[in-house]
């Protein structure tokens, strides 16, 4: 199960998991991207899937959704929480009320949301591997960006406390922490649509949306006895959120 498979980072795992034979529970708001989405990759692949189209910041529309599933579907084996976004870039006394609320809602309380029910059927089944998208917004703070690494330092939180909940229980719990990704809508996202704003991945190689999803199929592909805790990645020319070499893209 990918939430926010609808394009960047999760799109990209979707293509590689059904590429590789996974069956896939797809889930975003925008209906018409998850069913393009449904159909290109179950005709390329053969694979079976089901898309769930809800707002994951609304705890009602995610048990209506899990709810349609029947019990084989509800089965998951790997939860993959990446929907997710940040939303502007203000210093702290000219942030946007609405934008926190709605990086917590998504970020924390969304991840939450759909973590307490998945994790409800994989504690009763004794199995089951959880992959939080984190950041490395997660593990240090860079200017203006407070409450979008605020809400990332929470998923790096519930991440190491999810595993302290449910290794007992035979479960995996995980975390890929990417420094930026092009090919995601992440920056078109942030900067409210404003594609010159968003123009920000333009003189330097960031990571691409293919790069973090190799990093989650590699967790997931492991031996069931081995729980890998915790996947950093950056372009090469990136050392840390604040440590980014612009001088131009490097020759692929
Ligand atoms: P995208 O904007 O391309 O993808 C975000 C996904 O999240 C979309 O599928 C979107 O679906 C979904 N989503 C957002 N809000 C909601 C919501 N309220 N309900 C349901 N689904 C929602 O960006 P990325 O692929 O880059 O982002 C994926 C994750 O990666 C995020 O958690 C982000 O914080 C993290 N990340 C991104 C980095 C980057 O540089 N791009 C770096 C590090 C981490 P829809 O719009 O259809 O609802
Ligand atoms: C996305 C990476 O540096 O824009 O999580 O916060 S960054």
């Amino acid at each position: 199960m990918i939430t926010g498979a609808t394009s960047g980072i999760g799109f990209a795992t979707a293509k590689l998991l059904a590429k590789k034979g996974y069956n896939l529970i797809i889930t975003g708001r925008r209906n018409d991207k998850l069913q393009e989405i449904k159909e290109k990759l179950t005709h390329k692949y053969g694979v079976e899937i089901i898309t769930l189209c809800f707002d994951i910041r609304d705890n009602t529309a995610v048990e209506l959704a899990w709810n349609s599933l029947n019990d084989t579907w509800k089965n998951v084996d790997v939860l993959i929480n990446n929907a997710g976004l940040a939303k502007g870039l203000a210093p702290v006394h000219q942030g946007s009320l609405s934008d926190w609320e709605t990086m917590i809602d998504t970020n924390i309380k969304g991840l939450l949301y759909i973590s307490r029910i998945v994790t409800q059927v994989m504690v009763s089944q004794h199995k089951g591997q959880i992959i939080n998208v984190c950041s490395t917004a997660g593990h240090e703070v860079y200017p203006n960006g407070n409450v979008y690494s605020a809400t990332k330092y929470a998923v790096d939180a519930l991440t190491k406390s999810m595993r302290l909940d449910l290794y007992k229980h035979n479960i995996r719990v995980g975390q890929v922490s990417p420094g930026h990704v092009e090919q995601t809508e992440f920056a078109l996202v942030r900067f409210d649509g404003d594609s010159e704003k968003a123009r920000i991945y333009e003189d330097f190689s960031p990571l691409k949306a293919k790069d973090v999803a190799n990093a989650i199929y590699y967790m997931i592909s492991q031996p069931g006895y081995v729980n890998i805790q915790h996947i950093m990645l950056m372009g090469t020319q990136q050392a840390g959120s604040n440590f980014i070499n612009r001088n131009g893209r490097l020759v692929e």
